[in-house]
């Protein structure tokens, strides 16, 4: 057996990463780029995609920005069809875009749970249905669902993003069991506690310069004993981009430092 290394070179793909202004889609993009694909990414605003543009710019990355919301399916559709148009049939697509509401259950209004489902959950079926036929008629495609924790884990105040994220499991698998014969691979990443804009409420310090309560919690569940960085997530990203995961399909890949494999500190 003489593996080759080259399997995990994303020389000549071409990435679609959504929401990848800043934060883990950002970290994802400059991954794959530095692994050898052309990036694209979309964000919500012009403004987002400006900021993006600007950093991937100062990194010596070549990305093209789309405004797209990826809740609407003609809009993701007229972007798709540009890229494919314009640069060339989209190999490898990471659904990242994703928001989050923390808010009791029972004091959630319907409107803004079903707005989080739009987004983690019915964006990322919207997106990978209009990648997937051409991905069937090249012979090829990778989807990697940005899934969470909350895939497996419930806790306070994230009913809404849980059953999202819990969905995108499930549709992950179901996405690969129906396209796995066309040689796509979809698998999920499961980042624990990152350290983004999404997760900087949570580690707030206190008034009295304090740790915020949430984030020692997170630290004492993490056998790492820290939160996690955007780049924890981009070795697993390319992995999962690249032929060398050719056949792992409908996996999830938790990337958590440990936490769901940890019962919690044992008291002393
Ligand atoms: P983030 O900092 O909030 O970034 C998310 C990006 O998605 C933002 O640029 C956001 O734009 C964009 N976005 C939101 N709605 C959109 C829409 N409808 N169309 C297009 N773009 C949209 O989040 P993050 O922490 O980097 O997380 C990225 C992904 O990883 C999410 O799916 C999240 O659920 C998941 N995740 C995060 C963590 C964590 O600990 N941070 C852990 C597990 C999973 P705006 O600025 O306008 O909102
Ligand atoms: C929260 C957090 C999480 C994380 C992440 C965990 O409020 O509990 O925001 O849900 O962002 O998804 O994996």
């Amino acid at each position: 057996m003489n593996f080759d290394m080259n399997k995990f070179s994303l020389n000549g793909k071409i990435a679609l990463v959504t929401g990848a202004s800043y934060g883990i889609g950002f970290s994802l993009a400059c991954g794959l780029s530095q692994a050898g694909a052309t990036v694209v990414f979309n964000d919500i605003n012009q403004e987002l995609v400006d900021k993006g543009i600007v950093a991937y710019t100062a990194l010596g990355i070549n990305a093209r920005g789309f405004v797209c919301d990826v809740t609407d399916e003609q809009k993701v559709n007229e972007m798709v069809s540009t890229i494919e148009k314009e640069i060339g049939v989209i190999d490898i697509l990471v659904n990242n875009a994703g928001i989050i509401k923390r808010i009791p259950m029972c004091e959630m209004s319907a409107e803004d749970f079903r707005k989080v489902i739009d987004v983690d959950l019915n964006a990322p079926f919207i997106v990978a249905k209009a990648v997937i036929p051409s991905m069937i008629k090249k012979g090829n495609g990778k989807i990697i669902n940005l899934c969470s924790m909350m895939s497996e884990l419930g806790r306070e105040t994230v009913s809404a993003y849980a059953a999202a994220k819990g969905g995108l499991k499930m549709l992950t698998k179901n996405i690969a069991s129906e396209y796995g014969e066309f040689n796509i691979q979809c698998n999920g990443i499961g980042p624990g506690y990152i350290a983004t804009p999404q997760t900087a409420p949570l580690r707030e310090l206190q008034e009295d310069g304090s740790k915020h309560p949430f984030d020692q919690f997170i630290v004492g569940k993490t056998p790492a004993a820290r939160w996690g960085d955007p780049e924890d997530l981009v070795g697993p990203a390319v992995f999962l981009a690249s032929e060398a995961s050719d056949f792992v399909n409908g996996h999830i890949l938790y990337v958590d430092g440990g936490i769901l494999a940890y019962i919690g500190k044992q008291p002393k």
